[in-house]
Formats: structure tokens, sequence, C-alpha cells
């Protein structure tokens, strides 16, 4: 690693200091940067000027990915048989937040990537670097499901892992549908869904994100200064899946409703809270949470007459989860039936359990290791875009330092040199794949 390509990689840091502002949260702090809110917006314009300053060809295909393109030189006049972008070699991750959240959950893996190639392109012009095939960065639209409620509804679309026709009809907490949203955004709903000619053109796919999780500061990996491997490389998926839950009962006045006349839907849906968390706490490697609960109308002095409650539940055996969801909808029926209520249970959208690429991840730890000595393989309760494309492509996965492991939360935090060690050993995986 020469002073030139550290100092390159070092750009990571710059990269994300400009957008730092973008999105900050005043009233739940971090960042609340939803797909297609304004902040969304000025971070796809930021990556597009980065992508573009350094040459990169930008583009963006029907299901709204951006992707960024490095083409293989072709001599003048020669003409190239087939797609020369066919098997190509794609990093990237995504700009969306959850509500509330930290500033390097998906960025840091964008801004890495940006960096990465900086480094790569002086090998080339050094002559260090021979590529045999064509090089992009793609960004993935609600890779966190904050707007539309399903998680990586891009990568599921390309895929094909969602049909148009369910991604299009979902709605967002004003009732704009993704279809209308796509088209005030430029797209064609028509055209949306499993994209043959996108998929062709990933051979290998390699997403660097910020830890979520303290597996590179457990005491396995961690030094006597208490200082873990700065990388580490993903080795498996939890599976996972969010369901919604409708508690619906008597809306009514406060004060003029006596507590015995009450068909409250808030109290069916506090006491099945309690429940999902004992029901998760109860099944050895499961989570299952609710982070989000809105009573409907919402007033101060009114006895809901509705209540929404989202559910997330993840396990490494999807029949587990299934189960889990299902002991979970029986409890809320019992609980929905002593208040006077009824509760029903919406479609979910599971992710199943993955495991990366046995022989990508070992290529991602030996390059890894030239970077960062000991760098671990660890497994992800996260989900990522990474983990749907694995059903179509070789896919794998680096992981950055985050001292106390705490995401989606303003607490979220890489340090600056930590960031740079992770952007060379990105530039170091996607070297020796190129
Ligand atoms: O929810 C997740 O695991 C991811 O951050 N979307
Ligand atoms: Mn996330
Ligand atoms: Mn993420
Ligand atoms: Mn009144």
């Amino acid at each position: 690693m020469t002073t030139l390509e550290r100092q390159a990689a070092a750009a990571v840091n710059p990269l994300l200091a400009a957008i730092a502002d973008t999105g900050r949260d005043a009233r739940r702090g971090g960042y609340t940067r939803p797909v297609y809110s304004s902040s969304e917006l000025e971070l796809r314009e930021w990556f597009v000027a980065e992508a573009s300053n350094r040459g990169l060809a930008v583009e963006r295909d029907a299901n709204g990915i951006i992707w960024a393109w490095w083409d293989l030189p072709t001599p003048a006049g020669a003409v190239t048989a087939g797609d020369p972008r066919a098997g190509a070699l794609v990093t990237g991750s995504h700009l969306d937040s959850v509500p509330g959240g930290g500033p390097f959950d998906g960025p840091l893996g964008l801004a890495s990537a940006l960096a990465a190639f900086d480094v790569l392109a002086a090998r080339e012009s050094a002559g260090s670097l021979h590529r045999t095939r064509a090089f992009a960065i793609a960004v993935f639209p609600e890779e966190e499901g904050s707007a539309f409620g399903v998680a990586c509804l891009g990568s599921r679309l390309l895929t094909g892992a969602i049909t148009p026709a369910r991604a299009l009809a979902l709605r967002d907490e004003n009732g704009t549908s993704f279809a209308e949203a796509s088209r005030r955004h430029g797209l064609d709903p028509d055209l949306m869904g499993r994209d043959e000619t996108a998929l062709s053109r990933i051979g290998q796919f390699v997403e660097l994100h910020v830890e979520q999780g303290r597996g590179l500061n457990t005491e396995e990996f961690t030094d006597a200064a208490g200082r873990g491997p700065a990388v580490a490389v993903a080795s498996s998926i939890l599976g996972h899946g969010r369901w919604r839950l409708t508690f619906t009962g008597q809306g009514n006045h406060a004060g003029t409703t006596l507590m015995a006349d009450r068909s409250d839907p808030m109290i069916a849906a506090a006491s099945t809270v309690v429940a999902i968390r004992q029901i998760g706490a109860a099944q050895p490697g499961a989570r299952a949470t609710v982070g989000r609960l809105e009573p409907v109308p919402g007033g101060t002095n009114v006895i809901a007459s509705r209540v929404d409650v989202w559910i997330d539940v993840r396990h490494q055996d999807d029949a587990v989860t299934a189960e889990l969801v299902e002991r979970i909808h029986g409890e809320a029926v019992h609980l929905a039936g002593v208040e006077g209520c009824a509760v029903t249970l919406s479609q979910g959208s599971l992710s199943a359990t993955v495991t990366f690429d046995a022989e990508l991840t070992r290529g991602l730890a030996a390059s890894a290791q030239r970077t960062v000595a000991g760098a671990p393989a660890l497994a992800t309760g996260a989900g990522h875009d990474a983990g749907v494309l694995a059903a179509e492509v070789p896919t794998g996965m680096l992981f950055v330092r985050n001292p106390s492991g705490i995401s989606h939360s303003p607490e979220e935090y890489v340090e600056d040199d930590d960031a740079t060690a992770g952007t060379l050993a990105l530039a170091d995986a996607l070297g020796d794949l190129l």
C-alpha cells in the first residue's frame, strides 16, 4: 500500500463530511433520509456528481437503481461482440436511512466505493492493475423500507423477489403509492420488475457496510487496548421479515366514556407489544421488535379507533421465524378479544437467511488480511441488498468497525482511520477481482 494510495483511500472521510448535514433530523436526532425525500435526492445528486467527476458513466435503470460504470477501454474502431458490461464486478449500497438513523448506514459503502475507485484508477494508470472486466458502483433505492414498508425494494424488484404489482401498490404514510412516487421521479412503473440485462451484468457483487453490532469489538478480536480489527468479512445474514398488526376498537371521547364501556385498541396493542418481547426472548437466537406503533386518530383526549403495530422478527431458521409470527398473531387475537377489539395481520415481507458465496468470501478474507491483519468472518443480524442479490449472483460483504456496534441510531460511528482501512480493504478486494 503506497502513501499515495492511503491518501486516495482517506478521501472517504471528506466524501462523508460533505454530506454530514444532509437530512439531519432535529426532532429525532440523527438522520432521516427516506427514499425520494429532499435529503435522499440531495444524496443522489452528491453521488452522481462525485461519480461523474471521476469519469464514470452514470445511468439509472427502470427500477430506479443508479449505476456508475467504469467501462473497459476499447481500442478505437474495435468492435466488441456481446455486452461489454456482461459479468462486471459491482459494488454498492444505499443512501436512504431509517428515521433518526446514523450517518454511515449506506453512505459509507458508497463513499468507500468512490474512494476505492480512486485507488484502483491510480493503480491502472501506474500499470499495476490490468482489468479484465467492467466495474460499476450501484445505488439501491429504499433499502430500509422506511417509506413504503418493504426493505430492499429496489434490489427485490431487480431480482424479481417482489412483483411489480405488489411493489407499485405499496403506500407511504401519506397514502402515496410507490407507482405514483416512481412516476413523479421520472420512472415508468410499467417497465419495473426483474431485469435480466442488469442481472447479467453483475458477475459478482461486494458491499461494504458499517458494522451493525459489536462483533468486531468482542473480546475474541480485541487487543489489550480494547481495539478490534478495522474490517470483517461477512459470512451470513440472519433471516428477517416484517409484518403489521392492525387492532380495531371503538374510538370515543376520553372524558365521556366510562372505563367499563371501552373497546380500546391501544390496550390490546400495548399488551401485545409486551407479549412479543416475551415470545422473542423465549426463542434462542430470535429477535422480535416493535419499533413503530401508530394510534389513529392519535389525539390525547381521544380513545383510539385503530392502532397499527409493525413487527420485525428475525431468526436463522426461516421456519422458526414463521412460527414466531404465528404465535404472535395468536396472542394478539387473544388479547384483542379480551379488550373487545379485533386484529388483522398483514402479508409479510420475509428475507430468507443468506450464507454468502464461499469462494468469494474466502477471496475477500485473503485480500482484507493484506490491509487488516486478523480481519475475521462475522455473521450479521442486519439485512442488506447484498442479501437479496445473493439469490442471483455470487455476493460478499465487508464490515467496517463501529466502536459501540450501535446502529439505526445517531450513535452509529466509524473512526476516520477505520474508514480509510475499510476503503483500502475494499480497493484490494475489488482489485483482486477485476
Ligand atoms: O433492517 C435491516 O436489517 C437493514 O438495516 N435494512
Ligand atoms: Mn439499516
Ligand atoms: Mn444498510
Ligand atoms: Mn371536545
